[in-house]
């Protein structure tokens, strides 16, 4: 067998592996954490790593191969990956994006009707039999016509916008500068994006600089109608500000793909009634997916053939 170039690293499907094990020779690992333990001439002989999940992956990882060059994500956010530590090595990072733009602000858009429109109890209400014993549901919470106030006016964001603007509502935004969008709205603060906004949509980039970025103050200031969607990272709000404000019907609720610490959320969100909840499926279509892989594979392809990389973070 010829010498192993790539190390496939995380929670791939098996679909994903055998693509990447027919196009390179490869071996698996689960987490980066098990990097250290191939044997030496495999890691001495590995260029590149394909990496999928939200482990972290740190320099230590790093200096277990001696030659790797490349460390290509699977996901447009690579916060889990210490991208400093990776230059200090001369190692690139690249990331998936914009193939998964539609995906995530179609979920974003889904959960926040979801929310409002009481779907999940509506469903309940069929299953269950309810709706013929008991009648129709409680009235809810019309969505079109609402102001929108979107976090981090990045590739998602502005495909979230997009689809909120085509759903009649007023466009607001906060992100690090004001962009060239006649008709919107720019905040150079979260707090008061928040109390202008019926919809607080966040869309940011994940990884330190945004910790915590949407404070207990800005979920406050959304209002007792406010409600927060999150399609970003679990780190970006205050978590615990947010659960606060929903028990004590301070917003009105939520839509979440995304939680601290996933998937071993916090039991707090499973017994609230006003939000609705998703297992970070944002780019989980098939179709998406697909794409994500491919964009992966040539990035890897463009590596190991000394070609320029397709999509470079650093
Ligand atoms: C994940 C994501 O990559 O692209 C991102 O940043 O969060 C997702 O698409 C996916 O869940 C695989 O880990």
């Amino acid at each position: 067998m010829s010498e192993t170039q790539l190390v496939i690293v995380g929670a791939f499907t098996d679909e994903e592996r055998a693509r990447l094990e027919g196009a390179f020779p490869a071996v698996y690992v689960s987490g980066p954490d098990e990097i250290v333990a191939l044997d030496e001439a495999t890691r001495a002989s590995v260029k590149a790593v394909a990496f999928k999940g939200h482990k972290p992956f740190g320099g230590g990882a790093m200096d277990a191969l001696p030659g790797l060059g490349l460390i290509a994500n699977y996901g447009v956010g690579y916060d889990a990956i210490d991208v400093a530590a990776a230059s200090a090595r001369d190692i690139r990072v690249t990331n998936t994006p914009d193939v998964l733009n539609d995906d995530v602000a179609d979920l974003a858009v889904a959960m926040l009707i979801a929310q409002c429109r009481t779907m999940m109890k509506g469903e309940a209400h069929v299953r269950s039999g309810a709706w013929a014993r008991d009648g129709e549901i409680p009235l809810n919470r019309k969505v079109s016509g609402s102001t929108a106030g979107i976090v981090g006016l990045g590739r998602i964001g502005r495909e979230i916008a997009n689809r909120l603007a085509a759903f009649k509502m007023e466009i607001h935004y906060h992100s690090r500068s004001e962009k060239d969008t006649p008709g919107w709205t720019y905040h150079d603060d979260v707090v008061s994006l928040a109390e202008a906004v019926d919809f607080l949509v966040v869309a940011l980039v994940g990884g330190p600089e945004t910790q915590g970025y949407v404070t207990r103050e800005a979920i406050d200031a959304l209002g007792p109608r406010g409600v927060v969607i999150n399609i970003s990272r679990g780190t970006t709000v205050d978590e615990s500000a947010l659960l606060d404000a929903l028990e004590a019907g301070r917003i009105a609720g939520a839509g979440l793909d995304v939680f601290l610490n996933e998937p071993n959320i916090d039991p707090r969100f499973l017994v609230l009634d006003n939000v609705v909840l998703q297992p970070h499926q944002g780019s989980g279509s098939v179709e998406t997916r697909r794409a994500m892989a491919e964009l992966q594979l040539s990035n890897v392809q463009a590596f190991l053939d000394g070609q320029e990389l397709l999509t470079p973070v650093n």
